[in-house]
């Protein structure tokens, strides 16, 4: 896709850059800087032009501090992405968060990019609609790690004026695999929107949205999160017909139905 924005950056940092969405953001970001500093726990091949890699575990607070140096702003990718036992998320997404914050604040970093997610408000139903101004209602260890880190984002915000736009991410993948997907998919075009838009708004203190595309099906209202200027181009509704005969009836009493997280509710490491 063409940037849709001019706006160029010095130094992007990209954490997470092998995982699903940061290959897909990667070469997606390039055209928004004059180096992409990517960043992974474990190697995974050399920097193109533009780039540079630098290997960093989000638990180790030194290897943080040399990551966030001469950036200008964060795309946050990294950490645990599925719901996972705790000693994993506390490591990735609660112990990293504030390697991350604290690595943010020390080199005076403007602004940071937060894949936050839908899994934060997992637990409401799929007949409510709902804002980021209701209480949080985690589905799992993950959804309620991504609170924390939302809560981080707010607190230094509010103490050190560092700016956050945490994205409740839906369903970011090529299509939509299933109902659910309907309501929850954001097509990679929006995502790169939706990152972009909040990497450039002019003033976003701590924002938090749902990243979604324009679907037709939605639980979520970003009404509140107008200044961020994200407007998605892009339709689940496409998808619709063929969602819908391969999974023609739902089952009205699972759990994994009802609620707006679906599997996840279901998920979980308890003894
Ligand atoms: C997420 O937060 C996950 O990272 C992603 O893999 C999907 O499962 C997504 O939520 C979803 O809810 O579809």
């Amino acid at each position: 896709m063409d940037p849709v924005t001019p706006l160029r950056f010095r130094r992007l940092l990209l954490t997470g850059a092998a995982g699903n969405l940061g290959r897909e953001l990667r070469p997606r970001l390039r055209a928004y800087c004059d180096m992409l500093r990517l960043s992974h726990r474990s190697d995974f091949g050399p920097a193109g032009e533009g780039e540079e890699v630098m290997l960093a575990a989000l638990e180790d607070p030194q290897a943080m501090l040399a990551l966030l140096q001469d950036v200008d702003a964060v795309v946050h990718m990294g950490g645990v992405s599925t719901e996972q036992p705790w000693a994993p998320i506390l490591a990735g997404n609660i112990v990293g968060m504030v390697n991350l914050y604290e690595a943010a604040r020390k080199n005076k970093v403007k602004r940071v990019v937060f894949a936050s997610s839908n899994h934060v408000t997992g637990f409401y139903r799929q007949d409510q609609v709902i804002s980021p101004r209701d209480p949080v209602r985690p589905d799992g260890y993950y959804g309620l790690s991504k609170a924390f880190g939302e809560n981080l984002a707010q607190l230094y915000w509010d103490r050190h004026g560092l700016e956050t736009v945490s994205l409740r991410i839906g369903s970011s993948f090529t299509e939509p695999k299933d109902r659910r997907m309907l309501a929850t998919w954001m097509s990679y075009d929006d995502t790169e929107r939706l990152i972009v838009a909040a990497l450039t708004a002019p003033i976003v203190g701590h924002t938090v949205i749902y990243g979604m595309s324009d679907n037709k099906t939605t639980w979520w209202d970003n009404t509140g999160a107008r200044h961020i200027g994200y407007r998605p181009q892009d339709s689940s509704e496409r998808f619709r017909a063929a969602v819908e005969a391969r999974q023609p009836t739902i089952d009205g009493t699972d759990p994994a139905a009802i609620h707006q997280g679906g599997a996840f509710v279901r998920q979980g490491h308890y003894d």
